[in-house]
């Protein structure tokens, strides 16, 4: 970043400091993780400079030759990776991919259902603040008070009453495996279409270790650099019969130009996805939220439904009589790096919610393995229960920094 420093030394300095501190830290929001630097790169391209509204070999400006090449690339290999009929690479993120499925398959006022967002569903899911809760006759579900999982009875009969257009599967803060088979069945029972969004689990789903909702699902919905270790992006996946709908739905029915730059990079994430060492990536992903689980119930920690199947664990803390938001700041301080969260009928407001949220993919994206899910499992405890000893915590901190020297980082080459 020799010329950026020359250029523009405040933002060099600003993103130099990012690095060290992603470097430093116990990085254990579900949602991040570390891109490769091949991923970086094609992110930091030239591709940035290019407009190519339209679809290979039907633009509407001239010099395609090249970026036609690399969505066609970007889609042929998700295609691969997943076995879709149709790919589209172009939404800018995970809510603009969910906005074109609302777009493609539905009218304004249509009846919708997903996951409400204090039990671990998404804002595009229907919530009510959302464009999808505003404009949709949106019916949310939950969780099962005593399970905390997901009660397809509850869906089930939802579903018979609302008569929905169609139905959202997916979440971002929901320990437990998707039964997409079991979500199908009702979507059949009612003419819904179903919606799958996989952007917290798109890496465990390629790499073989979460169910793949490709044979339920009408439409797939995902973001690119969650567990697909890929640039900031998102894709919509569909069977055929959706294709030309979603296709226009992202352009012209939301955007203009894509981001190549960002296709090309998602090209790189696939191609790097479909090597076997992404598939024990993968796996161990799972283990260490396997490891990471039982080692924090075995310090003193109620995990919401018990345990997790997934890259993803939910704590209660209210055992513990501390609430999320100061525990998740006292181990930021520790340089654990978490977001407090709501829980499951949780008595308390989403800003400063009972629980808080972790996973696995950024660390294990370091080599990380089980025994080091049994420290981070310690440090852990001894931070959030002696959150008010500034001294502790420093000296955790010091550990952890020792600690992450034998763990380097993809991606970070410039520190
Ligand atoms: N913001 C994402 C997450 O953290 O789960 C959801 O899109």
């Amino acid at each position: 970043m020799n010329t950026l420093k020359e250029v523009d030394p405040e933002i060099h300095q600003l993103i130099a400091q990012e690095e060290i501190r992603q470097r430093d830290s116990i990085r254990l929001i579900p949602s991040e993780n570390y891109a490769s630097r091949a991923v970086l790169e094609a992110t930091g391209s030239v591709l940035t400079n290019k407009y190519s509204e339209g679809y290979p070999g039907k633009r509407y400006y001239e010099g395609q030759e090249f970026i036609d090449q690399v969505e066609r690339l970007a889609r042929n290999r998700v295609k691969a990776l997943f076995g879709v009929d149709y790919v589209n690479v172009q939404p800018y993120s995970g809510s603009p991919a969910n906005q074109a499925v609302y777009l493609a398959l539905c009218q304004p006022g249509d009846p919708v259902m997903g996951m409400a967002l204090p039990f671990g569903g998404h804002l595009t899911h229907g919530w009510n603040v959302n464009f999808s809760g505003i404009l949709y006759k949106s019916v949310q579900y939950g969780v099962n008070r005593e399970t905390e999982r997901i009660d397809f009875d509850e869906i089930r009969s939802l579903a018979h009453e609302v008569k929905p257009r169609l139905i959202f599967a997916g979440t971002t803060a929901y320990p437990r495996v998707l039964e997409f088979d079991r979500f199908a069945e009702v979507a059949r029972e009612v003419g819904a279409y179903l919606v799958a969004d996989i952007a917290h689990i798109c890496g465990l789903v390629v790499g073989g270790v979460h169910p793949s909702p490709v044979p339920h699902a009408d439409v797939i919905t995902s973001t690119t650099h969650k567990t697909f270790r890929g640039p900031r992006g998102g894709m919509v996946m569909c069977r055929e019969e959706h294709k030309r709908a979603i296709s226009r739905a992202v352009f012209p029915g939301l955007q203009g130009g894509p981001h190549n730059h960002t296709s090309a990079a998602i090209a790189v994430a696939a191609h790097e996805a479909a090597q076997p060492a992404f598939q024990q990536y993968a796996q161990q992903i799972v283990k260490n939220a396997r490891a990471l689980a039982h080692a924090l119930q075995e310090e003193g920690f109620r995990l919401v439904s018990g345990g997790t199947d997934n890259h993803l664990i939910l704590l209660d803390l209210t055992p513990l009589g501390v609430p999320g938001r100061p525990a998740a700041q006292a181990l930021n301080r520790a340089a654990i790096v978490t977001n407090c969260n709501s829980i499951p009928f949780d008595p308390r407001k989403p800003f400063d919610p009972s629980g808080v949220r972790i996973g696995t993919p950024a660390i294990t994206s370091r080599g990380m393995k089980e025994p080091e899910m049994k420290r981070i499992a310690a440090w852990f405890g001894t931070v959030v229960k002696h959150m008010d000893d500034e001294d502790l915590i420093q000296r955790t901190r010091s550990e952890i920094a020792e600690f992450l020297k034998d763990f380097p980082a993809p991606g970070l080459e410039h520190v």
